[in-house]
């Protein structure tokens, strides 16, 4: 299906707009990266490793580990209300008619109900993740309750508003019948694809606050040695 997607993506660059795809790949085997951020009642990102057992709503289940790898992305909806979403990665810097496909694997083993997951984007300006500017839309199909299931969707961005695409992992829970205020969710397996002159973030690259800093600090540092030089 990606496959598919990625080649009709081609053939569209082809006739129209000439420029080359950038894709990553993110399974969360650094062992430090979650989400990027998140909306509604999401609780506990967390990157967990081995077999993992969490609420569905009424009962305890379970994964046996991650899709592939050894890490995985935790997360849950406590206290259920509304449709949390997990932001797992934010393209920046993309144009009208440009191309993003994103995917990824969530587990989901209660086929035909929830809980259930889907991939949701919407629109955000590129300086601040936050700034929800409108929906993007995304795919119907749910995880299907075999296990794992990949879901997939391809935008083509409007560039009317903004200039950034959050890709959402949509939670679902049980409405009726749930016994506990929490479900527990697992996915894996992040991809996207995007124009060359677009930036993919993603949980693992965002710089800690401190080392950013000291960053920033350092090239303040190099300014000042610059300039020192250039007044001898
Ligand atoms: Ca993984
Ligand atoms: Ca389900």
């Amino acid at each position: 299906m990606l496959v598919k997607t990625l080649i009709a993506a081609g053939v569209a660059l082809a006739t129209s707009q000439a420029y080359a795809l950038q894709s990553l790949d993110y399974g969360w085997e650094d062992g430090v990266g979650t989400i990027l951020g998140s909306f509604g009642n999401l609780a506990d990102a967390t990157n967990v490793s081995g077999s993992q057992s969490g609420s569905d709503g009424a009962s305890s289940y379970s994964v046996s580990g991650a899709r592939s790898g050894s890490r995985f992305l935790h997360v849950a909806e406590a206290p259920l209300g509304g449709t949390p979403q997990a932001y797992l990665a934010f393209v920046t810097g993309l144009q009208a008619g440009d191309l993003v496909s994103a995917s990824f694997w969530g587990y989901d083993n209660s086929a035909g109900t929830n809980p259930s997951l889907r991939i949701w984007g919407h629109y955000a300006d590129a300086a601040d993740i936050n700034s929800y500017v409108k929906s993007a839309g995304g795919s119907n199909t749910y995880t299907d309750g075999s296990g794992w299931s990949e879901l997939s969707n391809t935008w083509t961005f409007d560039g009317g508003a903004t200039d950034g695409l959050v890709i959402e992992a949509r939670l679902y829970s049980m409405t009726s019948g749930g016994t506990s205020d929490r479900t527990d969710f697992w996915i894996d397996d992040l991809r996207i694809s995007a124009p060359d002159h677009a930036t993919i973030q993603f949980a693992a690259a965002v710089p800690e606050p401190e080392s950013y800093a000291l960053m920033l600090a350092g090239l303040g540092m190099m300014g000042f040695i610059a300039r020192r030089r250039s007044h001898r």
